[in-house]
């Protein structure tokens, strides 16, 4: 019974680790060893038959078979905010927040670490998100949700992966970078996952 969230050396899984951190979910975490191609391997890929990380096990025999196995950060997360976070109260709000997920991880993500796009779709979106974030506010105008989980820890990868990049035309993305990189419990889920 419990969930079990499987995730590599400063992998996506910082995401999941970083939620459950600040909500109180707890959890058992299992460290996979991707130098070694663990994720390539027969008990992981029966977790995720696509061989990537994060992935999570929820046990409880509540749940159809008694254990739900789940990929893709995006679809952890609002797993996570639905059940563990009770987050949303309508579905509004969970509209929102899938809206938020989705932007994160496809659309940023995609502007961000494909090349053909990181010139001139990158600075677009920068360039609005700047206009919609409250550095140390939420995106949905809420409190602090799955939703900033998934946008700040995509805009944290930029300092990481493209310290080149100059954020100074974005003031309150790079606010939103600098809090984010403060929060102790960010730093631990990244410290690891
Ligand atoms: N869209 C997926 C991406 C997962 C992903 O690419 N994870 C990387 C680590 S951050 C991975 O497992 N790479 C190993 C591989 O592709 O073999 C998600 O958000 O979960």
């Amino acid at each position: 019974m419990g969930l079990t969230l499987f995730g590599g050396l400063r992998s996506r899984a910082s995401m999941p680790r970083w939620y459950m951190a600040e909500k109180g979910i707890a959890y058992d975490w299992t460290l996979v060893d991707m130098g070694a191609k663990e994720h390539h391997q027969d008990p992981f890929l029966a977790i995720n038959p696509f061989g990537k990380v994060p992935a999570l096990i929820d046990r409880d025999p509540a749940l159809p078979g008694g254990e739900l196995r789940l990929f893709e950060s995006g679809a952890i997360l609002l797993y996570l905010a639905e059940r563990y976070g009770q987050e949303f109260t309508s579905d509004a709000e969970r509209a929102l927040a899938q809206q938020w997920i989705l932007f994160a991880n496809a659309t940023l993500a995609t502007a961000l670490f494909n090349p053909s796009q990181r010139e001139t779709e990158f600075p677009r979106l920068l360039g609005i998100l700047n206009g919609l974030l409250v550095p140390g506010g939420s995106i949905t105008g809420g409190s602090w949700g799955v939703a900033d989980c998934a946008i700040n820890a995509h805009l944290a990868y930029l300092p990481i992966f493209f310290p080149q990049i100059d954020l100074s035309p974005w003031p309150a993305v790079e606010a939103t970078i600098r809090l984010t990189q403060e929060n102790p419990t960010y730093q631990q889920a990244m410290a690891v996952g």
